[in-house]
């Protein structure tokens, strides 16, 4: 371990962490920094390369039996599609373009099969947009007009909210009880693909779906885990930043800063306020994001996991650095405990609640954020962390493998499209020289498929 990160380690524990004493935190040179971006591609490849020999075609790579995995009967190119946009800006050029070719011949969502709005949404329209952004193939964007169209039946509710499946052929739905997660993440995505469309039906539909949510808010301003979309009425009333609620908050505030959009605006304002009122958690270790009543906003639980690990990035985008800073630095700790973090957490014992780790992306993310604004090498030093824990606990000889148990670090047989879309992009952009992605002209979606803050519409 380096001596930068024994230091880091010590003040975690010490519990005397502040911004200051990593002021003090050596840099690392650019040369160092390359190297570490270069060997992040590196890794990148040998998953890639894994995925290509043994599961090209489908969706996902099973990583210890070297079988291909598909999410529905008829493989969506999971994989290719939301890894595309890495490999483009890896510069994996002939990676890249022999993934295109796949896709654009051989993706047709035209199959009798009911799928996840939300994971399609955002895996497969966002990297199918970012992806024909950074390349102007027009194929691209008539995959994503095409799944939009396809999909658009989804919102057919009484309500407006989306029902959380939708069969790509029939139209039909399925699933009235969803969440905010859910209900409240595609507007990134049908919103660009109304402006590269020039169809205005694919943002109203998705923007009704997010106020519609945002008006069954409680009074204190706080929204519930379960709810149904055809009666409107909470089915769940815990409130939090975890999963299931998590890009709801995200996609408000993107909202605002890609489409300009002052509703946007303002619910996402309003609703950080309550958040910080009654979901954060001050402790004399440090600040954390627990769960309450969304009605009393009587705290629940004290669970914060590895989703959570996003609120970092989200509230260093929003401008609140300082809780920022504080909240990324006890996520590091999480992830410490056990040397790769859990997917949940009891802050309050310092107990892992699920100690799965499914090689997520968000505390990495929130790295990435937060070293685009200070520049303060300490995330270099947690990024290098999270990267030799990669290696060591869940490298295979075909990719990377998710992790049962953290505890025990017994590897199981999944390699999610998101390490390739999400964990490897963030990781390599946290080393890579700024110039590799202009920060400040896009902006990521919830699976870090970045869309272009100044977008024309397409001639196609
Ligand atoms: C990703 O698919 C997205 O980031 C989503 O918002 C929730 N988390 C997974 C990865 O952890």
């Amino acid at each position: 371990m380096s001596p930068l990160r024994v230091l880091l380690l010590f003040f975690l524990f010490a519990g005397t962490l502040s911004q200051n004493t990593f002021a003090q935190t050596a840099s690392m040179s650019d040369a160092q920094k390359a190297e570490l971006a270069r060997r992040v591609r590196q890794e990148f490849l040998h998953a890639w390369d894994g995925y290509r020999q043994y599961a090209w075609g489908h969706d996902d790579l099973k990583p210890l039996s070297k079988k291909p995995h598909d999410w529905y009967s008829h493989s969506l190119l999971m994989t290719p599609v939301d890894g595309l946009d890495t490999m483009i800006l890896m510069g994996l050029t002939p990676q890249a373009d022999e993934a295109r070719e796949l896709i654009d011949t051989k993706l047709n969502f035209d199959q009798d099969i009911y799928v996840k709005d939300f994971e399609i949404t955002i895996r497969l329209m966002g990297g199918l947009l970012s992806s024909y952004q950074m390349t102007g193939d027009k194929r691209l964007l008539e995959l994503a007009d095409d799944l939009g169209r396809r999909m658009l039946p989804m919102f057919n509710s009484p309500t407006g909210m989306p029902y959380e499946y939708v069969n790509l052929h029939t139209g039909a739905v399925r699933g009235t009880n969803s969440n905010p997660a859910e209900v409240g993440s595609l507007l990134l995505e049908y919103g660009m693909l109304a402006r590269l469309t020039g169809n205005q039906m694919y943002y109203d539909k998705a923007k009704r779906s997010v106020v519609e949510m945002y008006k069954r808010q409680s009074r204190i301003g706080l929204v519930g885990l379960g709810i149904n979309v055809e009666t409107g009425k909470w089915t769940d009333q815990t409130a939090g930043i975890m999963g299931g609620i998590d890009s709801y908050y995200e996609y408000l505030l993107k909202c605002a800063i890609l489409f300009h959009d002052k509703d946007c605006e303002r619910m996402w304002t309003q609703s950080a306020v309550a958040i910080n009122k009654y979901l954060a958690d001050q402790r004399p270790d440090g600040l954390w994001y627990g769960q309450a009543n969304m009605r009393t906003g009587k705290r629940t639980t004290t669970y914060y996991g590895a989703l959570d690990a996003f609120f970092p990035a989200l509230l260093a985008l929003s401008g609140d650095r300082a809780r920022a800073a504080k909240l990324e630095d006890s996520s590091y700790r999480m992830w410490n405990l056990a040397g790769v973090e859990p997917d949940s957490l009891d802050y309050a014992k310092m107990q892992i609640v699920n100690a799965e780790y499914p090689l997520r992306p968000e505390i990495i993310e929130s790295a990435y954020y937060l070293y685009h604004y200070t520049r303060d090498p300490k995330y270099l030093a947690m990024g290098e962390t999270f990267f030799d824990s990669l290696l060591k606990y869940c490298r295979t000889d075909t990719g990377f493998a998710a992790l049962s148990d953290v505890r025990t670090k017994e590897k199981t047989d999944s390699m999610e499209s998101f390490f390739f879309a999400e964990t490897l992009k963030y990781l390599y952009l946290l080393f890579a020289p700024p110039s590799t992605l202009d920060f400040d002209s896009i902006v990521f979606n919830t699976e870090a498929h970045p869309l272009k803050r100044n977008s024309a519409a397409s001639t196609h």
